[in-house]
């Protein structure tokens, strides 16, 4: 009975130290419970799950969190769809260097999937208009008026230095919503345009545009204008391009800087 007690005395005290052994590191350097799993939130905010590895040192990467397919989207180009953008693109919330942000990752709709300028959007058809956010950097845009209406009119008229005067009333149109996100002059200019554009800007954006002789219409033809006026950091302008003279149509490209 006695070497029995002392026996079983030596047994329990070799298991507490195998159990202290075992125990005392495993909570000391291990982060994690072997193969225990857990939830998970990948990049883009879906869920996912990841397991512990099986010596408890690390858990797993997030799975399945891998970029999401190009959406089966016609005006998504595969370039596009590769390049996420910048980091908050998509978000709705529009962060330098975005130029515009319609909470989604559809190209063709006035905002890419890069957070760029694009496509001829129903946005450009009426008030407040197509937006477009100006940081340090240019931005440049192409598109056409040919898909819209006759909605907007300089109020006055404009044209000097030998362009038509204009006030674009026969001529169809877009308007941009243009946020500058730093204070100074806002040059907006149309090249490579494929009719006489006209551009006029204003602080209220209506179809009768009444603008405070911010209007170019300086050139007849296809030259191009340039439209320079001051502005505020934060604050919409509403740009219009128009045709200046009658009823033209056609593309163009347009910039926008802040200096
Ligand atoms: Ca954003
Ligand atoms: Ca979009
Ligand atoms: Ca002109």
């Amino acid at each position: 009975m006695k070497p029995m007690s002392s026996r079983a005395a030596v047994v329990l005290s070799v298991l507490g130290a195998v159990v202290a052994c075992s125990s005392s590191p495993t909570k000391s350097t291990t982060p994690c419970k072997p193969k225990l799993t857990v939830l998970c939130k990948c990049q883009d905010g879906s869920e996912g799950q990841q397991t512990c590895e099986d010596d408890g040192s690390k858990f797993s990467p997030c799975d399945p969190c891998i970029p999401p397919d190009p959406l089966p989207d016609a005006g998504v180009d595969p370039i596009d769809a590769a390049d996420s953008g910048p980091p908050g693109c998509g978000d709705g919330i529009v962060q330098e260097p975005e130029q515009c942000d319609d909470k989604n990752k559809t190209s063709g709709d006035g905002c890419s999937a890069k957070c760029v300028l694009d496509g001829n959007p129903d946005s450009a058809r009426a008030c407040p208009g197509m937006q477009v956010h100006v940081w340090d950097s240019v931005v440049e845009y192409s598109g056409t008026t040919t898909v819209y209406a006759q909605t907007f009119r300089a109020s006055p008229s404009c044209g000097v230095d030998g362009g038509a005067t204009s006030s674009g009333s026969t001529s169809p149109d877009r308007v941009f919503k243009v946020t500058p996100h730093r204070p100074g002059t806002l040059k907006v200019e149309t090249l490579n345009a494929t009719f006489d554009t006209m551009i006029y800007a204003a602080e209220t954006c209506a179809p009768d545009l009444v603008h405070k002789g911010w209007c170019a219409n300086a050139k007849a033809g296809n030259a191009g204008e340039v439209l320079t006026f001051p502005v505020s950091s934060e604050i919409a302008y509403f740009v219009v391009v128009d045709g200046g003279a009658i009823t033209v149509q056609g593309n163009f490209t347009i910039r926008f800087s802040v200096f």
